[in-house]
């Protein structure tokens, strides 16, 4: 196939993330669910590393502190794929309804997460605890807004 034809093959798929039943992409709404569930959970375990620099709990290590921002903004872009139509239910979770009635607002929140991130990874590159500590706090605030609006307590 020609470059052009798999670029826009790509695009398509892309756009139709939150349109195709959780089915298409997972055996079953379960897997949704645990796919989902396991990146945020990978997520929060390399943010709380960068969370107990920001917080002076551990001494910032720059390097450590890059590999881990990396982490979060690759993962960051994964859980949305697994709250698909249809797996609202399947396992356990804290997902609310909210998030399949109004699923654009919901995308607003991943992409702004997506966002976030890549400059908490970014601004780690300077190498400072300085320029890694707002750009920490604006993720958090992104994380902590969507668990307000959309994760059961
Ligand atoms: C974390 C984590 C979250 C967010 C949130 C930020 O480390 O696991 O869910 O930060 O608490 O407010």
């Amino acid at each position: 196939m020609k470059y052009k034809a798999r670029v826009s093959i790509l695009a398509a798929s892309a756009c139709t993330l939150f349109a195709v039943p959780a089915s298409a992409q997972f055996a079953k709404a379960e897997d949704a669910i645990k796919y989902r569930q396991s990146a945020l959970f990978v997520m929060g375990q390399h943010f709380g590393r960068l969370g107990a620099m920001a917080q002076g709990k551990v001494p910032f290590d720059a390097k450590a502190a890059q590999e881990n921002a990396d982490v979060v903004a690759a993962m960051a872009k994964l859980p949305w794929a697994g709250f698909g139509p249809g797996s609202e239910k399947g396992a356990p979770n804290k997902a609310k309804e909210d998030i399949w009635l109004e699923p654009e607002k919901f995308k607003e929140h991943a992409d702004k997460l997506v966002a976030e991130s890549a400059k908490l990874a970014a601004a780690t590159k300077t190498g400072t605890l300085e320029g890694m500590k707002s750009a920490f706090g604006a993720t958090a605030n992104t994380c902590k807004s969507c668990h307000d609006a959309y994760r059961n307590k």
